[in-house]
């Protein structure tokens, strides 16, 4: 997930996908339609686990739940700000339920719970952290309402936050950008002028990368290393060149349902 500082990354909770993996929301913003494959994406989000275990994390691996086609996209159910809570209320319907085994699974280890309140909606998909700035996406998931029950929260721990508009046709604010480490933020060259930063520290650079890698522009930062999907050779080239050491993992399946990498995590300390 993307609110979580780069060193503070010692714990990580994870779903696996279910068999109704095909049947998951997508907007199509990123292939023709196709539906994943259950047997591919399990595959690869093994990939992903073991990823995080090799980089010494201690791994919280939730069972798939069938009932709920996008349980694995856990970034949106809970945001967690140096082990404090904010539960989100999802923008789809579809998707409240996953949150239960979320809450039980995080609560005891945060110093704080909070919720958010009705009509208040927001995914965790929409928050972009960038040192400790925070960024929030207003897009067709969110809404006013959540998006200030939100600020509070952040306003309660002395932390910055701006809204950033997300155009109509992506569904979050992390599918389109990420801070792979507290100095740098990856965005598709064609949003440059839309996505509005405000106050974002002069150590801060933006790194356009060219429209054809949008997707690549989702990243996880551990530290020195930096987790990228496979296939997008300006991100990896430019990240390398920033002193990372990058890891890339296939990320197909999930794409196919606007899943990011992002979207499979949950960090705590
Ligand atoms: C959805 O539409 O909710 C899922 N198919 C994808 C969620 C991706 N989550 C994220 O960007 N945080």
């Amino acid at each position: 997930m993307s609110t979580s500082s780069h060193s503070d990354k010692k714990n990580v909770i994870v779903r696996q996908p279910p068999k109704s993996f095909a049947n998951a929301l997508t907007t199509s913003q990123f292939t023709n339609g196709e539906k994943p494959d259950y047997e591919l994406a399990l595959k690869q989000h093994n990939m992903y686990v073991n990823t995080f275990k090799n980089l010494g994390l201690n791994v919280i691996v939730l069972e798939a739940k069938e009932e709920y086609p996008d349980c694995c996209f856990v970034e949106d159910q809970a945001l967690i700000i140096d082990n404090h809570v904010f539960f989100p209320i999802s923008g789809a319907p579809s998707r409240r339920g996953e949150q239960k085994t979320i809450v039980e699974t995080i609560s005891p280890h945060m110093k704080s719970i909070h919720w958010c309140q009705e009509p208040g909606r927001i995914d965790g998909g929409d928050v972009v952290r960038v040192g400790d700035i925070f960024y929030i996406g207003k897009s067709n998931r969110s809404n006013d309402e959540g998006i200030s029950q939100f600020q509070e929260f952040l306003t309660k721990l002395e932390f910055e936050s701006y809204v950033v508009n997300v155009p109509d046709y992506s569904l979050h604010l992390t599918t389109l950008c990420s801070s792979p480490n507290s100095n740098l933020l990856l965005i598709p060259e064609s949003t440059k002028k839309d996505l509005v930063f405000t106050n974002l520290p002069k150590s801060v650079e933006i790194i356009t990368i060219p429209d054809n890698e949008t997707y690549g522009c989702n990243t996880i930062g551990i530290e020195n290393k930096v987790i990228i999907s496979e296939g997008y050779p300006s991100v990896k080239k430019i990240l390398i060149e920033k002193g990372l050491e990058v890891i890339e993992l296939p990320m197909s399946e999930f794409r196919a349902v606007d899943g990011s990498l992002t979207c499979l995590s949950l960090f705590y300390n």
